[in-house]
């Protein structure tokens, strides 16, 4: 960036995210395209000159337009090359979409996409241009209703279960919790993998910390993985890849060409864990 742009955005507000009470990341706002109040959670999507825009929900970065891929992309494929064949799908949380497009990359049979706030989904169809098609795509089932009852009550099992979620505040809680993972296995096929994103390891690694204790307990397969997500906390993602019979490391097939930032070495090399999360997270 020229030391001109630099200036000129100079006019703009500010949004900041705080990662700890002492540091965040900011962002200048371009432009506000929309704030409302669903009864979940504050949405809010504005324009960012570099990051182009940016969905925020009570105040926590969700996906940019910019670099939404490192996210999504490691979200979805490393599950999708790994499993045999993956046919019904299951997301919860996810209503921006951004998943969605990535699980739709496969000839899958049904993708079910589990959203509990409908203003997300509205808001999200309005300025993130991938969410529309993949909406209209025949494979998808949109349900807006709560990810914790849908488990509760549905019948159907699935080969791959993705959870994107939020922080486990708000809405997103009850998605981070022990009871919600039991009920996830028993809506699994026995060769079914589950994916959820975790936190960041250097911000949140007590939670990930506690989750390994009960993930172990309920999978028979529990492996962690990380990729850079520029930004959110820390700029370093951690994911789980929970099965009880397929691993991530025998790879069944390519993955769909023209993704930016997944590929297969990438994939082996994302379950490298840095000596600080091994030392806590190997030793359960
Ligand atoms: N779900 C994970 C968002 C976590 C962001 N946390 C934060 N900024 N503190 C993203 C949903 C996008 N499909």
């Amino acid at each position: 960036m020229s030391i001109k742009e630099k200036a000129s955005t100079k006019e703009f507000p500010e949004i900041k995210e705080y990662h700890a009470t002492s540091c965040g990341i900011f962002f200048k706002r371009k432009k506000l395209l929309c704030t409302k109040n669903s009864p979940y959670q504050k949405i809010e999507v504005f324009e960012n000159e570099y990051f182009g825009r940016i969905l925020i929900l009570d105040g926590l970065v969700q996906t940019t337009e910019r670099d939404e891929f490192f996210y999504h992309e490691m979200l979805v494929h490393p599950a999708f090359v790994a499993h045999p064949l993956p046919q019904n799908i299951l997301i919860i949380g996810g209503g921006d979409g951004g998943g969605l497009k990535e699980i739709l990359c496969y000839p899958i049979e049904q993708v079910y996409l589990v959203e509990i706030d409908p203003l997300v989904v509205e808001v999200s169809k309005k300025y993130f241009p991938w969410l529309l098609p993949s909406l209209k795509d025949k494979r998808s089932k949109l349900l807006i209703a709560d990810g914790r009852e849908f488990l509760k009550e549905t019948d159907r099992k699935f080969d791959v279960v993705i959870v994107d979620s939020s922080d486990p505040v708000g809405p997103s809680l009850p998605l981070h919790e022990k009871d919600f993972f039991e009920d996830l296995k028993n809506c699994l096929n026995p060769e079914g993998v589950v994916v959820t994103q975790l936190g960041s390891p250097l911000y949140h690694l007590d939670s990930i910390t506690k989750k390994n204790i009960f993930l172990k307990k309920l999978f028979k397969l529990v492996f962690f993985y990380l990729a850079p997500v520029p930004t959110y906390p820390g700029g370093s993602w951690c994911f789980a890849f929970l099965s009880d019979k397929v691993g991530p490391f025998a790879i069944k097939r390519n993955p769909p060409s023209g993704l930016k930032y997944f590929n297969l070495e990438i994939h082996q090399a994302a379950f490298a864990l840095p000596a600080f999360m091994r030392s806590v997270l190997c030793k359960t």
